[in-house]
C-alpha cells in the first residue's frame, strides 16, 4: 500500500480485511480531500464542523434529540454535543466491531442503520464522520447510552483502541471532539460568525430544537431556537417590511418518504426573497422542489382570483412574475436519498420532489386561501398590482422599442413622396381618406408636394394610453415620414418637410381627426408646432358658380357676402363640399394645394392646446366635464359628433 505524503498514520505489520477497507477509504479520503469536503481551505474546514453537526441533525429529525452544542475550543478544535440516544456501540457480530468505530472509520458507513433509514440531512458531500475523523489529526467520540460513558480515540482516522466504557451516565447523547489536520487546512482558522449563521439557518428548518455555539478564544455563545421554524425564518426575513397579511402562510406534509414544508409571506416590496432547502442544505439555484413550489403558487393563486371574481373572466392570469412580487418564502424538504446537481451543487434534482411539493402546496394554500379569504384578498389584489404595473411598463418598453424602429423604419408604403428633397422646399399633406388622398396625389405638384393618406377615424387617443396612441399604425406613418422622431428624443434637424399641412374635410369625422392630429402633435411633436412647422389647409364650404364663374366661399360669411353680391343675378349655382372627395383632382389644386392660390392656417401652440383641451374633454373618460363642455359650447362646436 502506498503511503499518502500527508498521511502520518504510523504502518502496522498486519491489516485485518476491514482494517483494509477502513484504511482504504482513510487513503481515499487523505489523497482526495477536496472530493470529499468540497475544499481544503476555511470553507472545506467548516464543512467538517458541518458534517459532524448533521449526525445530530438527523438524529434531532428522527425526534430524539432537541439541543445540539457546538464548541470551538481554544486550539481550533471543535466539539459538537447532543441529547439524543447516542451512537450505538455494541458490537456487530458479522464484523466484530462496535456499531461506533465502524460509522467513524468505514466511508459511507451509517447510511442504513439497523435497518432504518439514517442519515436524512447528509451534508454537501454527503460523507458523514468517518471522512472528517480521517482529516482530523485527533478525534474523540464519547457516547451516553445505557447508563454508561464509552468512548474511542482516533489519530489520523485511526482507532487507539476498542471503545471503551469510562464512567456512568444519567442521560443520553452522543459528544465528537476533533482537530482538522493542519497539513491539510493550512492555518486553521474557524469563523465563530460564519459557523453560527449556518447554525441559525439550521435551527430555523428544524423546529424546536435549540442551537448553540460557544467560542471559548473568544468567550462568546449564540444560542437559536425557533419554535415557529421556517415560519420565524420568513418573519425573520420579513421583520423590516410592510406586510400583505399579518401571518405566514405555514404548510408542512410528509408524503411517502418525504417532508415537504413551505412557509411564505407578502410584503409590500418588490423583490423575492425565497430560500430553499433540501435536508437543511441550501440549495442556491433551487431546482425540483422549487418548481413544484412555484407552479403550485401560480396556479392556486389564479385559481382563487378567478373563483372570487377578483379576476375577470376574459382577463389574463397572473404570470409567476406576478405572483412572486413581494413574496418572501422559504421551502424546505427532507428526503432520503438527495441529489444535488449543477457546478455548486446548489441544485435539488430528484424528480419525484418536484409532483410531491405542487401536490401539497396545491392542496394547502388552497385551504389556507379559502379559510382566511380577509389575507387572500390582500394577496390577490396585490398580485393584481404587480400584474398592471408589469403590463404598464411592458407597454413603455415596446414604446421605446417602437420608437428606435420608427426612427431607423422604411417610409411608409403609402406615402406619396415628391421628387425634390431639400426639407425647406418640401410639403407634406396629412390627407384624410384614401379617396381625397387620391385626388391630392393626382392634383397635386409632385416636385416638392407629398401626400400621406390617413384611414378613416383613428383611435380615440385619449381613452387609450398615450404609448397605445404613438403604436396606432397612422400614427407611426406620420412619425416615420417626418423622420425627426417624437417625445423627448424629437430632433426637428431631421425633419424631412418643413411645412406639414393637414388636409382633412369640412365635416365631423375631418373636425375629429384634425383635433386628434392637432392633439398628437402637441402632446408629442410640441417642436414642430413651437418652429411653425405646423398647417391647416382650408378647403372650401362652398362653390358658387354664376355664368362662366366660380366663386370659393371658405366661411360661411363669405358665402354670404358673395350671395349677397349676387342677389340680383339669374342662374346661380351653389354647391355645398362636405368633403374632399367631392373635389376633381383639379379644383383641389386650385382651391387648397396651389401655393399661389390657397390659404394655409399655421397652427400656434394655443390652437393645439385648444385641440388638446377639446379632445381630452370629448373623448377622455370623465364624463361631467364633457357634459359641461358640450352645454357652454353648443353654438360654437358645430362639429360635434359624440
Ligand atoms: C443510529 C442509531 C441510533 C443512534 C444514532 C444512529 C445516532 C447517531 C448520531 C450521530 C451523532 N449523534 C447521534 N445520535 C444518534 C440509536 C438506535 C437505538 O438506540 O435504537
Amino acid at each position: 500500500m502506498t503511503q499518502d505524503t500527508l498521511s502520518t498514520v504510523p504502518a502496522e505489520n498486519t491489516y485485518t480485511a476491514e482494517a483494509i477497507q477502513v484504511l482504504g477509504g482513510r487513503e481515499a479520503v487523505r489523497r482526495r480531500p477536496g472530493m470529499y469536503i468540497g475544499s481544503t481551505d476555511q470553507r472545506g474546514l467548516h464543512h467538517m464542523v458541518y458534517e459532524i453537526v448533521y449526525n445530530s441533525i438527523d438524529e434531532a429529525m428522527a425526534g430524539y434529540c432537541n439541543r445540539i452544542e457546538v464548541t470551538i475550543l481554544p486550539d481550533n478544535a471543535i466539539r459538537v454535543e447532543d441529547n439524543g440516544r447516542g451512537i450505538p456501540v455494541e458490537v456487530h457480530p458479522a464484523t466484530n466491531k462496535s456499531a461506533l468505530e465502524t460509522v467513524m472509520t468505514i466511508l459511507h458507513a451509517g447510511a442504513k442503520f439497523g435497518g432504518k433509514t439514517y442519515q436524512v440531512s447528509g451534508g454537501l458531500h454527503g460523507v458523514g464522520a468517518s471522512v472528517v475523523n480521517a482529516l482530523s489529526s485527533w478525534m474523540q467520540v464519547k457516547v451516553r447510552r445505557n447508563g454508561k460513558v464509552y468512548q474511542q480515540e482516533y489519530r489520523q482516522g485511526v482507532p487507539q483502541g476498542d471503545v471503551a466504557e469510562v464512567g456512568e451516565a444519567s442521560d443520553t447523547g452522543t459528544t465528537t471532539t476533533f482537530l482538522a489536520v493542519a497539513e491539510i487546512f493550512g492555518q486553521i482558522s474557524i469563523d465563530f460568525n460564519v459557523l453560527a449563521e449556518r447554525l441559525r439557518e439550521m435551527a430555523y428548518l428544524n423546529k424546536g430544537v435549540e442551537i448553540s455555539i460557544r467560542d471559548e478564544r473568544k468567550d462568546i455563545e449564540k444560542t437559536f431556537y425557533f419554535e415557529g421554524g421556517i415560519t420565524s425564518f420568513v418573519q425573520h426575513l420579513n421583520r423590516d417590511r410592510h406586510l400583505v397579511h399579518k401571518q405566514p402562510i405555514y404548510i408542512y406534509k410528509a408524503v411517502n418518504s418525504t417532508i415537504v414544508e413551505v412557509a411564505l409571506q407578502y410584503n409590500d416590496g418588490y423583490a423575492e426573497v425565497t430560500f430553499s432547502f433540501a435536508n437543511c442544505i441550501n440549495t442556491a439555484d433551487g431546482g425540483t422542489h422549487m418548481t413544484g413550489f412555484r407552479s403550485a403558487l401560480t396556479r392556486v393563486l389564479n385559481d382563487y382570483a378567478h373563483k372570487s371574481k377578483m379576476l375577470k373572466e376574459d382577463e389574463p392570469n397572473l404570470t409567476g412574475e406576478d405572483v412572486r412580487e413581494g413574496l418572501t418564502a422559504v421551502v424546505s424538504v427532507k428526503l432520503s436519498e438527495p441529489q444535488f446537481e449543477g457546478q455548486t451543487k446548489g441544485k435539488l434534482g430528484n424528480i419525484e420532489i418536484k409532483s410531491q411539493v405542487e401536490g401539497v402546496v396545491g392542496e394547502q394554500l388552497t385551504l389556507y386561501l379559502e379559510e382566511h379569504p380577509d389575507d387572500a384578498r390582500r394577496i390577490i389584489d396585490k398580485c393584481i398590482t404587480v400584474a398592471k404595473a408589469r403590463e404598464a411598463a411592458r407597454k413603455a418598453r415596446d414604446l421605446v422599442i417602437k420608437k428606435s424602429s420608427l426612427e431607423a423604419g422604411t417610409l411608409p408604403g403609402k406615402l406619396a413622396g415628391c421628387t425634390e428633397k431639400e426639407p425647406e422646399r418640401v410639403e407634406l399633406y396629412l390627407v384624410e381618406g384614401e379617396s381625397a388622398g387620391g385626388s391630392a396625389k393626382q392634383g397635386r405638384d409632385r416636385r416638392f408636394q407629398a401626400i400621406l393618406p390617413l384611414r378613416g377615424k383613428i383611435l380615440n387617443v385619449e381613452k387609450a394610453a398615450a404609448d397605445k396612441m404613438v403604436a396606432h399604425e397612422e400614427i407611426r406613418a406620420i412619425v416615420t415620414a417626418l423622420g425627426a422622431g417624437f417625445n423627448e428624443e424629437m430632433d426637428l434637424t431631421q425633419l424631412r418637410y418643413h411645412k406639414v399641412i393637414l388636409m382633412t374635410d369640412a365635416d365631423v369625422d375631418g373636425s375629429h381627426i384634425r383635433t386628434l392630429l392637432l392633439t398628437f402633435f402637441f402632446r408629442h411633436m410640441s417642436e414642430l408646432i413651437n418652429k411653425g412647422h405646423l398647417f391647416i389647409a382650408q378647403p372650401p364650404l362652398y362653390q358658387i358658380k354664376h355664368n362662366k364663374n366660380s366663386y370659393w366661399a371658405y366661411s360661411e360669411q363669405e358665402k354670404d357676402r358673395v350671395m349677397e353680391q349676387l342677389k340680383d343675378a339669374k342662374k346661380v349655382d351653389i354647391q355645398r363640399y362636405k368633403g374632399l372627395g367631392e373635389m376633381s383632382a383639379e379644383q383641389l389644386w386650385e382651391t387648397t394645394m396651389n401655393p399661389e392660390t390657397r390659404t394655409l392656417l399655421q397652427v400656434s401652440v394655443e390652437d393645439a392646446a385648444n385641440a388638446d383641451y377639446i379632445f381630452h374633454v370629448l373623448m377622455g373618460e370623465e364624463v361631467p366635464p364633457r357634459k359641461a363642455f358640450i352645454q357652454s359650447h353648443a353654438r360654437s362646436v358645430k362639429n360635434l359628433d359624440i
